[in-house]
């Protein structure tokens, strides 16, 4: 396996300016941001996102959609908003993108892939617009490990389904190992933010990133099953020994490629379930919307403390 060092290495920019560590995009006449829409040539990226400093992601657009409104009534950005709050993600319906003052919020849809091929043109975005000192947090749902339901999780690391701070891809037929640890001083931030909110725990600790909801998260209620209620049990309890507090499905790749592009990264899931109790997701449709709505106000309470100076 390669590891991450050299790629880190790699890459010599400003300080606090977005890093992408290929050199191809450097000699490009222009770049085409294909799933966002966007482009070099055809978009002034610079006045439309040069002023962010905050990049949330969470699975669906309604959910961010939702995020920028809480933003903008707590934090009074109603001036810095396109009213009615307008989708930048222009001719392309695969993600939405609203953008509410310094803050930019993205949907990526569901599992590693959808969220890689965001991330890489967001990344590409805040470098082409010349952003500064970016910080981008996921939001999200997961299933818990022994937690009660409606529990936040920051995550301190995201590890593999060997319980491992790192993520496997294939490059060029050859398999590339890069580290998934996200940024420390964030996350104590984050929890911080958690408890001053209030109404729900916040936790710190690991979060299991697979490439499947079912059979990948050890359900039994999924289509296709071939163990035991105990061989599920004995997986999932090791994975809670090794400090695992929930499992969804971005993680991974969302701290890889923060990472390497020198942009301070978080991760704030609520837990839907107890996985060591069950599999459903069975609780009513308004009490899941409060559990997500968690991470929402935490995230929120972070930006205006940064903003606040506080
Ligand atoms: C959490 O919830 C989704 C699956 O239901 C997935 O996107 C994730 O990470
Ligand atoms: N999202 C997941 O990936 N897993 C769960 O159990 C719940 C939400």
């Amino acid at each position: 396996p390669i590891l991450t060092q050299n790629e880190e290495e790699n890459s010599s920019t400003e300080i606090g300016l977005v890093r992408v560590p290929n050199l191809h995009v450097h000699t490009m006449a222009e770049d085409v941001l294909y799933h966002l829409g966007l482009g070099t040539l055809t978009h002034d990226l610079p006045a439309m996102f040069g002023d962010v400093k905050f990049v949330c992601v969470g699975g669906s657009a309604s959910r961010m959609r939702e995020f920028v409104g809480i933003l903008c009534t707590k934090l009074a950005l109603s001036e810095t908003v396109q009213d009615p709050i307008i989708n930048l993600c222009g001719n392309n319906d695969r993600y939405s993108m609203y953008k509410a003052g310094p803050v930019l919020a993205a949907s990526h849809g569901m599992g590693v892939p959808s969220m890689s091929i965001l991330l890489h043109e967001l990344i590409k975005l805040l470098h082409h617009a010349r952003c500064r000192d970016v910080t981008v947090i996921r939001i999200g749902t997961s299933g818990g490990l022994g937690l009660e339901p409606g529990t936040v999780v920051v995550s301190r690391s995201a590890v593999d389904a060997r319980f491992q701070p790192q993520m496997e891809q294939m490059v060029l037929g050859k398999s590339v190992v890069r580290s998934t640890e996200l940024h420390a001083g964030l996350a104590a931030e984050l929890v911080a933010c958690g408890r001053a909110v209030g109404g729900f725990q916040t936790v710190l600790g690991n979060t299991m990133c697979t490439h499947d909801f079912y059979e990948g998260q050890a359900r039994l209620d999924g289509a296709v099953c071939t163990y035991s209620h105990e061989e599920k049990l004995v997986y999932l309890r090791a994975a809670h020994e090794a400090g695992v507090c929930n499992i969804e499905m971005e993680s991974s790749v969302f701290s890889v490629l923060c990472r390497l592009s020198g942009l301070q990264a978080g991760v704030v899931c609520v837990t839907l379930l107890d996985r060591l109790a069950g599999d459903q997701v069975s609780s009513p449709h308004d009490v899941l919307a409060e559990f997500a709505r968690r991470p929402q106000h935490l995230v929120v309470e972070l930006i205006r403390t940064r903003l606040s100076g506080l």
